[in-house]
């Protein structure tokens, strides 16, 4: 892929589980030099040009921007749900400081885009399950869908009043086998992977026919690029784009594996995170984002966890 020299690209949180994979995929978009990768801890030699960077630290954040001449920022810092019940206030403190650290330096600095995730954590028990609209009632129940909520409002009034081009996918469960669970609710996905293959047996903390939306972190990838590569003028949402790519239940995640661990077994030990995963939808409808920019997902279910247990 050509490599666009003009563009020099900031990570915030480089080292989560979005991060860990996006940093690859822009490099090899913009080049090796040409992204910063960063989050709170030091990151591995093979992520590449990094440093450690305090995104609550607007002043640091706004030097390294101005030395470097950022021209986008990929915003993926945040304290995922189920750990965000935990420590809510501290939690929304992080999701937000650094949201608006990040706008304000794109806002000062002249950033030309900025990627900030939502969530499927922006819908609550009131909004259409099973498919859930792009437009739709937005009441969730946990402190990281309000943080993600207030995120998508503050998108929508940054384009309009300032003329910033903030873009935002309301991802799904993420699964990925290239870093570990992060505090989701959906994380049992990845970590169920990890127990199959230690022990051929796993403890769910969702019952059996929790329905959640999901996806395979490489169309996760690939629709976070899809999306900032589309043309301003065609995106309709300036709140964030619903996408989904499969859906499932633990039950059915564990007959998948079963395909291919003879003797897998699962038990279910629902805990708090059962409410939060009823408050969420089971189907997502992304219509829009395939009219808009042209999302079509790759990795089904049998696929997804062919290339899970291959590498996990
Ligand atoms: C979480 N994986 O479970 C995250 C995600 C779909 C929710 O944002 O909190």
């Amino acid at each position: 892929m050509a490599q666009n020299s003009i563009e020099k690209v900031l990570i915030l949180g480089a080292g989560g589980q979005i991060g860990t994979e996006l940093r690859g995929a822009l490099q090899a978009r913009y080049g090796w030099d040409n992204v910063v990768s960063t989050d709170l801890k030091e990151l591995p030699e093979s992520a590449g040009r990094s440093q450690v960077l305090n995104a609550m630290d607007g002043k640091a954040l706004d030097e390294l921007v101005h030395r470097e001449g950022i021209t986008q920022i990929y915003h993926l810092v945040a304290t995922l749900s189920a750990t965000a019940e935990k420590a809510p206030l501290p939690s929304w403190d992080l999701n937000m400081q650094t949201y608006f650290n990040a706008v304000e330096v794109a806002r000062n600095r002249g950033i030309r885009k900025l990627f900030w995730p939502s969530s499927i954590a922006v819908f609550g028990p009131s909004t259409p399950r099973n498919p859930t609209p792009q437009e739709t009632i937005l009441e969730p129940t946990t402190v990281y869908g309000i943080s993600k909520v207030a995120g998508e409002l503050w998108n929508q009034y940054a384009y309009k009043a300032w003329g910033l081009d903030i873009r935002s996918l309301r991802y799904p469960g993420l699964i990925s086998h290239t870093a570990p669970p992060g505090g989701g609710t959906t994380d049992y996905a990845v970590d169920i992977f990890h127990q199959a293959k230690a022990h051929n047996a796993y403890t769910s903390f969702l019952g059996a026919e929790t329905r959640l939306p999901m996806m395979f972190m490489e169309d996760a990838i690939r629709a976070t690029l899809a999306l900032m590569d589309a043309p301003a003028d065609a995106l309709q949402h300036r709140t964030a784009y619903n996408v989904g790519a499969l859906d499932f239940t633990p039950a059915e995640l564990a007959d998948a594996i079963r395909a291919h661990l003879t003797g897998f077994t699962i038990s279910y030990a629902p805990d708090f995170r059962q409410a939060i995963a009823d408050s969420w939808p089971q189907r997502i409808d992304d219509s829009a984002a395939r009219r808009d920019w042209g999302w079509q997902p790759r990795f089904d279910l049998n696929e997804m966890v062919r290339v899970m247990l291959e590498n996990v």
